[in-house]
């Protein structure tokens, strides 16, 4: 997202503004403004009950799984909820003294969904939009989370709501449509409260051309020198995600360890190696997920293993961006099966890096938002390991003329709609929508 953003920040002038990811003891009220690599950042530091309360509790133990339709795992607090609006006034109340009239405000992702309610009352009648990157759940499943209505009536005072697929879309209308008798208008437009706003998908891209590059040209590395020697005539099956339960690790090792006992030819013959950085090591499910995935990884390497293979390779650091995309490249198969996902932009860079004349397979959860763009996958329900396993093994035995035709079917479409064309499309969106009017009591 962050490689996404820069290079919309290349096209426009703007300011970045957002939390430095650090906490000090008193942090200042006004943001510290840093100018680097070209762009200018205004940035805030939090208290560590901020951090606590606002973005490990509420966003990352609520909203984060409310959204991703992990309702068992969603921990509601307060405390926390109130930490969330908090740090969102806090936020407010800093941005509104660097909005100029004509500026617009984009607004990105569920920890500022309330800053442009926090704005407004500020005097802001600016256009502020906001895009989604996770996925929006179906009305009975958002409306599980205590709050949800407050959260649904503070997406109003945003005039442009994105997400990432027409089935996010279509989920959020008909939340504000149930909770808040919203009234739908002309072409994706909702009035509720008063107010007008444009609900609308805007899949995100990545910068295909310069995948491609770096794929096609890696700089030097041992890492990757070393899986090559290791891989010998072996085929490559790669996982890369963030440590998180909503990607599916642990019952992807477990597909693949039915693919292995169904296919006793094949030991030996592949490698998969998982690449999972650590992601939110402070919140206690991801501390769970860490053990169950590597539960799951010693069982089946000490199971199926023998002297000389090594069935999942697993690595929880993160490598450098040239060389994922070599591995991407190397790699015959890769294994996308996350249970939800916004998009997932793992998929569409293997897909980008693949070398033409001899692409790879990408083997894609129905439940990403990419699937619905990326229809020459082979697309599994994550839930059903044999399916998954049946789709590893004719993933590796695909003949080379469908393996060429498959791709040719995605590159074309990723092209297309890259991230400048998903930056594009949102800013232009957002600067078509007409200005609000109202005024708020302070
Ligand atoms: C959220 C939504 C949506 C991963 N490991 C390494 C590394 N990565 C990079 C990947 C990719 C990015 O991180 C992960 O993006 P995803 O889209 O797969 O997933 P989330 O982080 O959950 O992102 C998601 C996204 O926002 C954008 O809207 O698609 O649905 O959940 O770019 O390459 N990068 C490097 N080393 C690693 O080890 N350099």
């Amino acid at each position: 997202m962050a490689v996404a953003l820069r290079e919309a920040f290349q096209t426009y002038q703007g300011i970045w503004f957002g939390w430095t990811g650090r906490v000090a003891a008193q942090p200042s009220p006004e943001p510290r403004i840093v100018d680097k690599g070209g762009m200018q950042y205004a940035l805030m530091d939090l208290t560590s009950l901020d951090r606590q309360e606002y973005y490990n509790g509420f966003a990352n133990r609520a909203l984060w799984p409310t959204m991703h339709y992990r309702v068992g795992l969603s921990d509601f607090s307060r405390a926390d909820y109130a930490g969330y609006l908090r740090v969102n006034r806090t936020f407010a109340r800093a941005l509104a003294k660097l909005v100029l009239p004509s500026d617009l405000v984009w607004v990105h992702d569920y920890h500022l969904i309330p800053l442009a309610a926090e704005l407004r009352p500020l005097g802001l009648t600016n256009l502020i939009g906001y895009f989604h990157h996770i996925p929006w759940p179906a009305p009975e499943v958002l409306g599980t989370l205590p709050g949800s209505t407050d959260i649904l009536r503070s997406i109003m005072d945003f005039n442009l709501v994105g997400v990432q697929t027409e089935r996010d879309a279509d989920n959020l209308r008909r939340a504000l449509i149930q909770e808040l008798n919203a009234a739908p208008q002309k072409e994706d437009v909702l009035d509720a409260d008063g107010k007008s706003i444009c609900v609308k998908s805007f899949p995100i891209g990545i910068d295909v051309i310069d995948f491609q590059k770096v794929a096609a040209r890696p700089r030097p590395n041992r890492i990757l020198g070393q899986t090559i020697a290791g891989l010998g005539s072996r085929k490559l099956i790669i996982g890369v995600d963030r440590l998180d339960y909503s990607k599916g690790i642990r019952q992807r090792m477990e597909a693949y360890e039915h693919f292995l006992a169904s296919n006793l030819d094949q030991r030996g013959q592949v490698t998969y190696l998982q690449i999972a950085p650590t992601s939110r090591s402070e919140v206690p499910e991801y501390e769970t997920l860490s053990r169950d995935v590597n539960e799951t990884l010693g069982r089946i390497n000490g199971s199926l293993g023998e002297p000389g293979w090594v069935p999942i390779q697993y690595v929880t650091s993160s490598y450098p961006r040239s060389l994922l995309a070599a591995l991407y490249r190397l790699a015959r198969v890769a294994l996308v099966t996350p249970m939800r996902d916004g998009m997932n932009l793992v998929a569409k860079e293997y897909v980008a890096a693949q070398d033409p004349l001899h692409p790879g397979v990408l083997i894609l959860s129905k439940f990403a938002g990419a699937a619905q763009q990326l229809t020459g996958a082979l697309i599994v329900n994550p839930n059903d390991k044999l399916e998954v396993a049946e789709a590893i093994r004719d993933a590796l035995r695909m003949s080379h003329k469908e393996r060429v035709i498959r791709w040719q079917s995605m590159i074309g479409p990723l092209r297309d709609r890259d991230v400048s064309w998903w930056a594009t499309a949102f800013l232009e969106e957002l600067a078509a929508q007409q200005r609000i009017t109202a005024t708020y009591p302070n």
